[in-house]
């Protein structure tokens, strides 16, 4: 996992022998805002589905954030009876060092927990910024966790988090105003273009084990959903942009790996230092000298 999180140059030959060994496990992403309740579910259902028999992996996305201060679980009760499960694989991974890679680093760490055996993957971040997308495309069912207390929810909902969710989680729903919150979500999603899945939403008290059979319930049902036929022109999408993804990092390390491209760099960076070549001009050079494309236009 090291290897793999690490971009290391073996992690793609043990990565081929690992994919198609076992069954893909369904990977369930959980995000949302910083203290919404997110590892505290995570938790709930992987012992929910501890209970059923399912082997379960955790991959906890940025625990470094100063929103978690490192608990990747949060509660301790929880955390320590999952951790000595030997039936779950607890992986944390930070996300700096990882730019624009994030979203393959977490498939291929899912890929790696479906090959130790996992029959589901729950992948949890925190909603700040562009990880939670990166995570959306890593997972194959994303919950979008909110909280009646979180002031900025109904921004949330228009900033993007309404077109990654398949299932919204009302959590904290002790606390007043989830009714509320449940008719905000209803009526932002009432306005989306008609869709084949409507996401539905989803209350809980995760502190107190409320909702979370519901919660595994909708999950269940958007897996459903996922192998039916109206389907598949989505998750084709998916596996469109992280073939994309891969190439583009193949290409990328391909391109450093060139032949003095660093010095050509050095020179690049010298010119528009001395504000001779506009730093745009640079790289369109650069890329034509790494593509080749200079040498054929010229001819
Ligand atoms: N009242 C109430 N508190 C909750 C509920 N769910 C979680 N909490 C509490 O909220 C706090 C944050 O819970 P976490 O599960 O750590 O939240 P998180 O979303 O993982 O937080 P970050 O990873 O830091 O973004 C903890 O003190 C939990 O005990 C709930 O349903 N009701
Ligand atoms: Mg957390």
């Amino acid at each position: 996992m090291s290897l793999v999180e690490n971009g290391a140059p073996e992690a793609e030959a043990l990565l081929e022998r690992v994919y198609g060994a076992r069954p893909a496990a369904p990977r369930v992403g959980v995000t949302g805002p910083p203290g919404a309740g997110k590892s505290t579910l995570v938790a709930e259902l992987a012992l929910l589905l501890r209970r059923r028999g399912k082997r379960v992996g955790v991959v906890a996305v940025d625990p470094t954030s100063p929103y978690t201060g490192g608990a990747i679980l949060g509660d301790r009760v929880r955390m320590s009876e999952l951790s000595t499960d030997p039936e779950v694989f607890i992986r944390s991974m930070a996300t700096r060092g990882s730019l624009g890679g994030l979203a393959a680093r977490t498939e291929e760490l899912a890929e790696l927990l479906s090959g130790w055996g996992s029959d589901i993957t729950l992948i949890e971040t925190v909603g700040v910024g562009q990880s939670e997308l990166d995570v959306a495309q890593a997972a194959d069912t994303t919950l979008v966790v909110l909280t009646p207390e979180s002031g900025d929810a109904i921004q949330s909902l228009k900033a993007g988090l309404m077109e990654i969710a398949d299932v919204f989680v009302v959590n904290k729903s002790d606390h007043a105003g989830a009714d509320q919150l449940a008719a905000a979500i209803r009526s932002a999603l009432a306005l989306r273009p008609k869709a084949p899945w409507m996401p539905p939403i989803v209350r809980t008290v995760a502190t107190e084990r409320r909702g979370i059979e519901e919660l595994h319930e909708a999950i269940e049902a958007h897996r459903a959903h996922l192998a039916g036929p109206k389907a598949q022109g989505g998750r084709r999408e998916k596996i469109r942009a992280r073939l994309k993804n891969a190439i583009r990092e193949r290409l990328l390390e391909a391109a450093w790996e060139r032949q003095g491209l660093g010095a050509l760099l050095d020179r690049a960076a010298d010119q528009v230092l001395g504000g001779t070549v506009s730093p745009y001009r640079a790289a369109r050079d650069l890329i034509e000298r790494i593509t080749d494309h200079g040498e054929r236009s010229k001819n």
